[in-house]
């Protein structure tokens, strides 16, 4: 998968170099580009922003900068040799877009190419995606009910959520089935050795060697948790 990153902070990217993701793209597997809007601008200050018409508080993220790197980035998709069906797909993290989930994560892992751009101060230009949205995919992404400063972070919450599960990025695919949200519940409880510590036992259930019992409990323990924490889940 192509991934390119938009942003006023670059540097911001760089613990993509580590992990489970650093290894991923070390193995070719995520190819990874970071541009920084204030190389696509024009003037002496590198000037990414402005006064709201209409007045109002903060700043705007001007168009044309967001126009120019965009090009840049679109126009490699539509290459003779570029074969792609639906070609990239551009995510715009902002509180006021669709809430990501694991069933979103799953859904853009099978993407070939995601474009993101993080917005900084009050928002980007409505015709950064007005005019985007006439040559690619667009969508608005929200990570949940709650402001972050930027779009960095969120989309740094993506992107480790959409590369795990990319075939080869995790080691064990089995991991990723037992996981909360995967089966729209929450996850069962884990233990590791020792049996017992500092007086708290590791439930008898789990040392018993009875692998049904074992999913049994575990499935059980799933349910209790998930109806204790999040009873939205269970909605029909
Ligand atoms: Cl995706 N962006 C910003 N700036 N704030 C958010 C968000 C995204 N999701 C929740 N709050």
């Amino acid at each position: 998968m192509r991934i390119d990153i938009v942003t006023i902070f670059p540097e911001f990217f760089d613990v993509l170099d580590i992990s489970l993701l650093g290894k991923a793209r070390q193995a070719g597997i995520i190819d990874l580009g970071v541009h920084n809007l204030r190389d696509a601008t024009t003037d002496r200050h590198r000037t990414v922003d402005d006064t709201p018409y209409g007045g109002g508080a903060g700043m705007v993220m001007k168009p044309e900068p967001w126009g120019e790197i965009l090009d840049g980035i679109l126009a490699s998709d539509s290459e003779p040799d570029a074969v792609e069906g639906d070609g990239p797909l551009v995510i715009f993290p902002s509180p006021a877009g669709d809430v990501f989930t694991q069933a979103m994560a799953r859904e853009l892992s099978n993407e070939e190419h995601l474009v993101f751009g993080c917005g900084r101060y009050e928002g980007i230009d409505q015709r950064v995606f007005d005019h985007t949205a006439t040559r690619a995919r667009v969508r608005l992404v929200s990570l949940g009910d709650y402001v972050l400063n930027g779009g960095e972070v969120a989309v740094m919450a993506m992107i480790e959520a959409i590369g795990r599960l990319i075939p080869g990025v995790v080691g064990n695919p089995h991991s990723l089935v037992e996981e909360s949200h995967e089966d729209g519940l929450l996850e069962a409880p884990s233990y590791t050795k020792p049996a017992s510590w500092r007086g708290l036992e590791v439930p008898p259930i789990l040392l018993s060697g009875n692998h049904g019992a074992i999913a049994a409990w575990r499935r059980e323990q799933q349910l209790e948790r998930t109806r204790r924490v999040r009873p939205d889940l269970l909605q029909p």
